[in-house]
């Protein structure tokens, strides 16, 4: 990178604490401003960064800074508003998963944004995660052969509410927080979906959406694949917020267990795998295998906004994620499978 990047943050809760020190590791990007609604914690996010301009609205901010990109760290529900107004004054977006909490609102800030030729992107780092991106090299590497049954699961018992509180206010919780993670690595794995079928529970009280769904996934090259998502189960290991993966193929078989093991068993014998996950001073203990994925990420993000490059986590293609959000709602409301293709 020769020039510096200019990026405006909007939303000061706690992910953007980890965004935006994520940020500071790439050289070149300065963060220019913060934005929030809540002028208390946009002022500590600024003071901790030393953030010079400092906004409580976000077309102001958007009209008065020269941005190369808007990264957007608010709530979900937030999202629509503010991509819209980014794509109306033409500053390239980025995004937090989930892009939207509605299909249709998803669906208009692409268009918006392809209308006005504004860059658009979904910050998913999931895929960006070390373990995720060992694990599709030896797939692509042709490890296991072809995949046919695959397991992709997140089980755990950690208060994830307490960093996080307004998921609890969320009518649909689990699926669209973490879910969308899950269901983008079974496209970064196996490709597109062909039908979907999910049970969902509320297990934990005080929340008002789903704290437990269980859901099997056929993908378009007949990979049959459960995905488990809980924050309400004692497990013997909890290894919050590990992505644990097993994946049979014709030749082989890779297990991504607690740890970061990472054992392939084949015709050529067994073979672990220890993966070491990046170390930043700033990550929070708790959440380094996410947070070092934050630094990748957003390299990739920032060379899609300013056009060196495209990105897988382009909004039209997480599109294609978020579809799966939505039909796996649609079959635990409805308790049918639903068909992907019902959605093109
Ligand atoms: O909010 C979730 C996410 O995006 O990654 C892990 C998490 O923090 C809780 O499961």
């Amino acid at each position: 990178m020769n020039r510096d990047y200019s990026i405006g943050i909007v939303g000061c809760g706690f992910w953007a604490n980890y965004q935006v020190a994520a940020w500071r590791e790439i050289p070149g990007v300065k963060i220019v401003s913060v934005c929030d609604r809540d002028s208390g914690k946009m002022k500590l996010l600024a003071e901790k960064f030393n953030i010079p301009h400092l906004y409580t609205d976000v077309p102001e901010m958007l009209k008065n800074e020269r941005l190369d990109g808007v990264d957007i760290i608010s709530n979900p529900e937030t999202h629509p508003e503010i991509v819209l107004a980014a794509a109306e004054m033409g500053v390239p977006v980025i995004c937090q998963k989930p892009m939207a909490l509605d299909l249709a609102d998803a669906k208009k800030m692409v268009e918006t944004c392809r209308s006005h030729n504004v860059p658009f992107y979904i910050h998913e780092n999931f895929r960006w995660q070390q373990p995720m991106l060992k694990v599709k090299e030896l797939l692509d590497g042709g490890e296991v052969g072809t995949p046919f049954k695959a397991r992709i699961y997140f089980n755990t018992r950690f208060p994830v509410l307490r960093n996080q509180p307004s998921l609890g206010n969320m009518t649909k919780m689990i699926i669209a927080d973490l879910g969308v993670h899950l269901f983008d690595l079974v496209r970064f794995f196996f490709g597109e979906v062909k039908t979907i079928y999910c049970r969902t529970q509320r297990i934990s009280s005080g929340i008002k959406g789903e704290d437990v769904a269980t859901v099997f996934i056929e993908t378009q090259s007949n990979v049959h694949c459960i995905v488990e998502l809980s924050w309400a189960s004692y497990m013997e290991n909890d290894r919050f917020p590990q992505t644990l993966v097993s994946i049979e193929g014709t030749e082989g078989s890779l297990d991504l267990s607690a740890d970061f093991r990472l054992v392939a068993i084949n015709s050529r014998g067994v073979k672990e795998i220890k993966i070491s996950i990046p170390h930043y001073d700033w990550a929070h203990p708790d959440y380094a295998v996410v947070h070092s994925s934050l630094v990748p990420c957003n390299k990739d993000l920032l060379g899609a906004i300013t056009a060196k490059s495209d990105s897988a986590n382009r909004a039209d293609l997480n599109l294609r994620t978020l579809q799966l959000v939505d039909a796996a709602y649609q079959s635990a409301g409805t308790g049918n499978v639903i068909h992907m293709n019902d959605f093109d």
